[in-house]
């Protein structure tokens, strides 16, 4: 193990101490002390769907403060940046178990999906719903006191409202089925909403809010940096889906018999003949396993894998030159990290 290794597992280790603490601080509301039964359930519910993912989102969150904090970091600080990264994370399960159970989803980080889980069934939706209500108890009990808890709220709130409006693009293109009406630009407006704000905007935008930063100009130039971020995540995603391998990915794919208005089926769109075209429209969007192994020929036939190759390389490439002309005052480091950690990502 180098160094650099070294610290990303030192790093993860001391984030998870923090997850203990504060599923243990849910667990513990005094005001909920008469509800043993549900406060166990919560204990499953939190301990299924939170903690064993890559928790990108809540490191950049930490990281993100460290940088912007600079010489003034406090040790308190840095505790309250684990926290606000484990609200990061919880949001995530919150938006995994609720999309699992629309897309129809079967596995999830190597595991059956929550709501598949012990025939959970729709059940799991209330689920959902108290991760949620978790992240707003945890903002309370340690931000409270702080100028920036309103500020804070705020950019959480925002941030889920747009994942949802996403979503809902995103749910009701795959159930419409219009498939002329998925383009490249139908493409990028899900994405934006569903994915890029609260996978790379939000965690930054904590750090931000904690370390007193509101100057617009500084927020629009992380934010377009970080969609353009979020847009080769989800376009990674969409490529996994269908051809990644299910034991790294941990997720069976699901985007071709939910008719999604994926980046392969835009691309698909764009590269085929006639005939090709003719063909897709008539099998896309269908559960059936032979439907679904024709879709996949015909993405390899015109050469999909390639072409998301070099979309990933051309991504890559225009990210890291956006980040060497940031503003000085922003640290390069952390954005430079946050591309690395999924570049050629395989999961
Ligand atoms: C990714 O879509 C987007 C989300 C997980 C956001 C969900 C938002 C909600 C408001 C529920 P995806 O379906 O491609 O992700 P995955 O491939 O991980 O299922
Ligand atoms: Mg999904
Ligand atoms: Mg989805
Ligand atoms: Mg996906």
């Amino acid at each position: 193990m180098d160094k650099s290794q070294a610290k990303a597992k030192k790093d993860r280790e001391e984030f998870m101490e923090t997850y203990f603490k504060i599923a243990k601080d849910l667990l513990e509301i005094p005001e909920m002390a008469d509800m043993p039964e549900t406060n166990q359930w919560l204990k499953k519910v939190l301990d299924y769907n939170v903690p064993h993912g890559k928790a990108n989102r809540g490191l950049s969150t930490v990281m993100a403060y460290k940088l912007f904090a600079g010489d003034k970091l406090t040790e308190e600080n840095l505790k309250l940046a684990h926290v606000l990264g484990w609200c990061v994370e919880i949001l995530q399960a919150f938006f995994l178990v609720s999309d699992d159970i629309m897309d129809g989803s079967e596995t999830r980080r190597g595991v059956p999906c929550w709501y598949k889980n012990d025939n959970l069934g729709l059940a799991a939706v209330n689920d959902a719903l108290m991760l949620e209500s978790c992240i707003y108890q945890i903002l309370k009990k340690y931000f409270q006191d702080k100028s920036y808890y309103a500020k804070l709220m705020e950019v959480m709130l925002d941030i889920t409202y747009k994942t949802i409006f996403g979503q809902s693009l995103d749910t009701r293109t795959g159930q419409d089925k219009k498939m002329e009406t998925y383009t490249m630009k139908r493409y990028s407006a899900i994405v934006k909403y569903k994915t890029c704000y609260y996978s790379f905007y939000l965690p930054v935008a904590l750090a931000m809010t904690m370390t007193g930063i509101d100057d617009p100009k500084v927020l629009k130039q992380v934010q377009e940096l970080t969609l353009e971020m979020g847009h080769m995540f989800q376009v990674q995603d969409d490529y996994l889906d269908c051809f990644g391998d299910v034991n790294v990915t941990g997720k069976i794919g699901t985007d071709i018999q939910d008719c999604k208005c994926s980046w392969l089926f835009v691309t698909a769109m764009d590269k085929c003949s006639p005939e090709q075209k003719k063909e897709l429209l008539e099998i896309y969007g269908i559960d059936d396993d032979d439907k679904i192994e024709a879709v996949k020929k015909i993405y390899s036939d015109l050469g999909i894998p390639a072409a998301f190759n070099k979309y990933e390389e051309h991504a890559y490439k225009q990210i890291c030159e956006k980040i060497e002309w940031l503003r000085n005052d922003l640290p390069k480091d952390l954005f430079y990290d946050m591309v690395n950690k999924i570049y050629k990502r395989s999961s």
